[in-house]
């Protein structure tokens, strides 16, 4: 087991609703430490860049749409093997196929408006939190 840190999105479906702290006592319940937050509203050129993975697909305008439509809390999590444990906290992409239990099975939406974000590798976690984190605003 290896102590690992991942970051983390509570999108603007879930701000709106005031979900912010189910979301974080489902993290915490799951064994993950908030080691940095905070609440920001991403601009259009932060949201492109954040997901120019998927600039090809065609959801990509509208995602950007979305994840500029409101507040986010942008997060670094730590624990053990944080990166595939919070992917299985927050459950597969589309709720409607989301394991019972996850946060995106009891508070997403839809398959856009899906409530939190997740790194997907360890690779893509360092690179994601040095976005919007400096090393000093992680307090673990
Ligand atoms: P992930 O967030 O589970 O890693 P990705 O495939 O990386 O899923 O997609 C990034 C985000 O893009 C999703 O969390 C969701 O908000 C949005 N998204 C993914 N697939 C679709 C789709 O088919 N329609 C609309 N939005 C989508
Ligand atoms: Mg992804």
């Amino acid at each position: 087991m290896a102590l690992e840190r991942t970051f983390s999105i509570i999108k603007p479906d879930a701000t709106r609703r005031n979900l912010t702290g189910k979301v974080n006592t489902l993290l915490e319940a799951g064994g993950l430490r908030i080691v940095a937050q905070k609440r920001i509203h991403m601009s259009r050129a932060q949201a492109e860049a954040f997901y120019g993975v998927h600039k090809e697909r065609p959801f990509f305008k509208s995602l950007c749409d979305f994840m500029t439509s409101g507040p986010v809390v942008v997060q670094v999590l730590e624990g053990e093997n944080a990166i595939a444990r919070n992917r299985e906290i927050m459950g597969a992409t589309n709720p409607a196929n989301a394991a019972e239990g996850t946060i995106r099975k009891t508070l997403a939406e839809s398959i856009e408006a899906n409530s939190v974000h997740g790194s997907d590798s360890a690779e893509n976690a360092a690179i994601e939190i040095a976005y919007f984190f400096a090393g000093t605003e992680l307090v673990g």
